[in-house]
């Protein structure tokens, strides 16, 4: 048998911990280095120009892309699988066992009115709840390659609905909320979220840039990646041949698990 994995200590500020446990989000303010993010918009961008317009591709031309499977498709991307200090506030909180997902959206500039209607990226908890439920807790680490002014619109949060177990609101709706919260970033800022959070994106005007973003998605490793998946597969899937020569840890966060 595998030895236990040992973790290192948490240098993590307990009252950020508190944030994100109680508000269900967490701002990183700089969290990359510009020569990361231009070398990493430009990744997003050319895989954006590589999938537009396939059968498969989630892709409104003008509007947006949704682009998945990213650490498949560019090695380029391989350095946020231990991005810190957002690794171990995952291991912190979920862990210490985590796989990582990456994921990005574009929203294409000049074009007024894009935007993402309320939504949360786990919506399975049902009410009443199951006495055996096992609530499915993930942290998604939104990170912006992009500004984000108002021209391209904020991400609004609706603090604590993380935790909302009879919170529903309707497929398509835009609507202001009552104790909503808009964000807007600069490039290399990211916000840590609970996949349970509702948030959707303002609308963007004609004098919007491009908005570009990661989704830097981190699962308990008992959680398994089989389940959905959708969009343009990658030629040759470049995580197989990662694993293959990575260490444990490496393995892990790709999604390797023994009980
Ligand atoms: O564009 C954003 O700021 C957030 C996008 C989002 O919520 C999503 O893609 O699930
Ligand atoms: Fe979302």
């Amino acid at each position: 048998m595998d030895e236990d994995p040992v973790r290192t200590d948490l240098l993590i500020d307990a009252a950020e911990i508190d944030h994100l446990v109680r508000q269900g989000y967490l701002l990183h303010r700089r969290l990359m280095s510009p020569a990361s993010v231009a070398r990493l918009r430009e990744c997003v961008r050319d895989l954006a120009a590589a999938e537009e317009g396939r059968p498969e591709a989630e892709w409104i031309a003008h509007d947006s892309i949704y682009l998945r499977g990213l650490l498949d498709k560019n090695a380029e991307f391989h350095e946020l699988l231990r991005l810190e200090p957002v690794l171990r506030l995952a291991r912190t909180l979920l862990g210490p066992q985590v796989w990582i997902d990456l994921e990005a959206r574009m929203h294409y500039p000049g074009t007024a009115g894009i935007a993402v209607p309320w939504h949360n990226h786990i919506p399975v908890v049902p009410d009443p709840l199951p006495v055996f439920f096992c609530y499915p807790h993930q942290l998604h680490c939104l990170i912006y390659l992009d500004g984000v002014s108002s021209d391209e619109g904020a991400l609004v949060v609706l603090p604590g609905s993380h935790t909302r177990t009879d919170l529903l609101i309707p497929l398509g709706d835009h609507s202001d909320r009552a104790g909503q919260v808009e964000l807007f970033f600069e490039p290399g800022d990211a916000v840590t979220i609970h996949g349970s959070l509702w948030h959707r994106t303002a609308p963007s005007t004609a004098d919007a840039k491009h908005r570009t973003l990661l989704l830097l998605g981190y699962v308990p490793s008992w959680i398994r990646k089989d389940a959905g998946g959708q969009g343009v597969p990658a030629r040759e899937p470049l995580t197989a041949a990662l694993a293959r020569t990575g260490d444990a840890e490496l393995r892990e966060l790709l999604g390797e698990f023994h009980w």
